[in-house]
Parts: structure tokens; sequence; C-alpha cells
């Protein structure tokens, strides 16, 4: 068989567009129609959205690297618009180095601390909902919740946390092109960006949370004051918008596929799998790229070097060459393999953290709230890389 760069399909399908954003599953399907990789020709980039090649990319990092960055941008041709990331948009050695340092404080045992905590804020906040009966699940549930609880075990300031939101917003929608998404996204910069580097340094981090522990790798001679402060803003990037329109889209599933609500009332251990269902249904972290280091093969073709290289989860986890009826939302479904966090050396650090809080919630609102229904029409969220909702107006009982 010839491999070839010259043959890969083309395609006119942009993923940026309200229509894709808003519904990208037909689409995604068209693409995984036309082979493991095909160029978008709006875009001038490549799309991956098969499983099988999704993963083998992924588990290639040095030949699709992410040190040019994960957007669309190649920080090769254009500077990024922040200290560019030092786990996220880093390749070996040095992601290996940063990415130990903050696995060291994602420990087993402060993961287990922190669950109880996890606990004891869900009941706090789902009997205050059930209380109010009638609220926007976006703001008050699907945000506040890792707003609290994740800004803690992070150990920032409760002052003006929800700049946080701001903050990854920015970051996920910087990912995107220049669109007016983007553009509303970054209007706030000047402001926002001078205050997360502020919530990070040591001096303002609390003693007792997982932020701070990133700095004695500072006094161990391993990183400078200023790559902890970078390190710590990872934490802050990475973990609060994705967790949060996870919860969103968890609590948007359950309303459209009743029964599964009812199997989860029946057995709030499956809390755990309808977490891992809900990611792999409707992943948060719809794309990334990554870029090529030199003329990368992928199946029967050829990627040219220099070039970015989308890579859809929400398709790979809904490719039926993977899984059986990807369209119906099944808490009971065996998860294993679903991408929602990535895999590989760059697969979410955070994941057994992000876990914890879903499941806790989750499993609170199962033992407690009875029935949950829509009283207004859902708002799903235009974004250039998340996927979840602008607003949920429900009503528990
Ligand atoms: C970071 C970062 C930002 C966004 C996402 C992410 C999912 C990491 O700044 O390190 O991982």
């Amino acid at each position: 068989m010839t491999i070839s760069t010259s043959n890969i399909p083309t395609s006119s399908i942009d993923p940026f567009s309200e229509e894709y954003i808003l519904e990208p599953y037909a689409f995604h399907e068209e693409l995984r129609q036309l082979g493991p990789v095909s160029y978008l020709s709006d875009l001038g980039a490549f799309v991956v959205t098969q499983y099988e090649y999704v993963k083998e990319v992924l588990n290639q990092p040095l030949v699709f690297c992410s040190g040019a960055g994960v957007g669309i941008s190649n920080f090769k041709k254009d500077p990024p618009w922040r200290v560019p990331s030092l786990v996220l948009e880093t390749d070996p050695p040095d992601h290996t180095r940063n990415r130990a340092i903050i696995s060291k404080a994602l420990s087993p045992i402060a993961l287990r601390a922190l669950k109880t905590q996890f606990e004891a804020e869900a009941n706090l906040l789902i009997d205050r909902l059930l209380e109010k009966r009638n609220f926007d699940a976006v703001k008050d549930l699907a945000e506040a919740f890792p707003l609290k609880v994740f800004g803690d075990a992070i150990g920032i300031t409760p002052h003006e946390r929800e700049k946080a939101i701001i903050y990854g917003n920015m970051v996920f929608n910087g990912m995107g092109p220049k669109n007016e998404l983007l553009k509303q996204a970054m209007s706030r910069a000047d402001e926002i960006n001078p205050w997360i580097m502020s919530v990070c340094q040591r001096d303002n981090l609390s003693k007792s949370g997982l932020g701070i522990q990133i700095y004695d790798a500072v006094d161990s001679g391993i990183l400078t004051e200023m790559e902890a402060t970078t390190l710590v803003r990872s934490f802050l990037s990475a973990g609060i918008d994705t967790t949060a329109h996870a919860i969103s889209n968890a609590i948007y599933s359950f309303v459209s596929f009743p029964e599964q609500w009812l199997k989860l009332k029946a057995n709030p251990q499956l809390s755990k799998s309808a977490f891992e269902e809900t990611l792999r249904f409707e992943s948060p972290f719809q794309t990334f790229f990554r870029t090529t280091t030199s003329n990368a093969k992928l199946g029967n073709y050829v990627i040219p070097e220099n070039e970015k290289v989308m890579l859809s989860l929400g398709s790979a986890n809904r490719d039926p060459l993977q899984w059986e009826n990807p369209d119906i939302f099944d808490i009971s479904r065996i998860t294993t393999g679903q991408l929602g966090f990535g895999t590989g050396i760059h697969g979410c650090v955070g994941q057994m953290l992000a876990r914890a809080e879903v499941e806790a919630l989750l499993q609170v609102m199962a033992k407690k709230v009875t029935s949950i229904r829509f009283t207004g029409e859902p708002k799903r969220l235009l974004h250039n890389t998340l996927r979840g909702f602008e607003s949920l107006p429900i009503e528990f009982i």
C-alpha cells in the first residue's frame, strides 16, 4: 500500500462554526467516515476523529508534540498569549519533571482526606439547593461545587474565586481560532491575568492546601519561584471549568434519560460509572491539538512536519467502531478506555481528584434528590473547546 501526504481527504467542515459547536455529533460521523485523518481546509489543520487513531496520536507524544501549544495556534509561528503551561504545553524531559511534582501533591493519601471534605460539602450544597428548589444548575451547582471544594483543596483565597471560571474560559476558548468567542473570553485579560498569578503565589496560598506543596520543589532547588507559581496556575486552569461542565453535562444527561436517573437512585454506588459515562457521552474537553515534529505516519497517510493536528475526544468517545450504541447514555455500560481525560503522558493528572469530587456529588444527589426537571430551556454554551451549558434552569424535589 502506498503512503502519501497528498492523498489525505479534505473537508470543508468548520469545527468552530456555531452549528458544529451546538451539535457536533453528525459532523463527527462525517469526519470519521473520511478515515484516520482529514485536512480541514477552512481551519488549515488536520483532524483525527476515530477512536483508534486519537489514541495512537496521544501515545506518540514525541511525534505529535504539545510544546508548540495544544490549541490551533502554533507557538513556533505565533507567540502564546500567556506564559505557556509547564505541563500542558511542554514535552519531555521538562514535562516529565514538572508532572511528577504535581503528581506528588495529588497522592492517594492526600485524596483520601479530601474525599471526606467533598462528601461533607456535597451534603451541605444539595441540602441548600433542595431548600431553594428552583435554581440554575450551572451557576448554583456545577460551578459552585468545584469553586468551593477544589478552590479549598488547592488553598486559594475565597475572595473573588469566581474569577477562576473567567480564567478557565480564557484558557479553553484561547485554544480556538481568533474568533468572536476567543475575543469575548479575552476581553478581561488585563484584569484576570495578574489576578491568577497573584493567587498562585506562595504567600497567598493556604498553608494546608495542595498548591503550597508545589513550592517544596523550589525549596529543594528543582524549580524557580516563578515556575512554581506557573505550575500552581495549572491546577486552576485545568481543574474548575472542566469539572463544572462535567457536572452540568451529567445533570442534563440524567434529565434527558430519566430511566438512568432511576437506576442511579436505586444504586448510588453507580455514581462512579455514571461520571465515566458522562465523560464519554458529553466530553467536557472536546478537542485539543498536537503539532507534528516530523513527517508523521497515521494509518496509510503521512502528515507533514510542523502541522497542527486536531484531536476530537468527543468523537472518539462516540465512535461506533469502539462503542455499542454510542449515542445512548447508559450508566451501567463498561466505559473503560473512554478518552474524556485523554491518555498517555499528558492524560489528566487530576483525574482521581475530579472523580472524587463528582462521585461525591452524584452520590449525595442520588440519595437526597427525588426528581430533577427542567423549568426552562437549557442554554448550550458556545465555546471553542468545552462542551457544556450556559444555563440549566431546574427544579430539585
Ligand atoms: C495548564 C492547563 C490548562 C488547561 C487544561 C489543562 C486539561 C492544563 O495550564 O496546565 O489540562
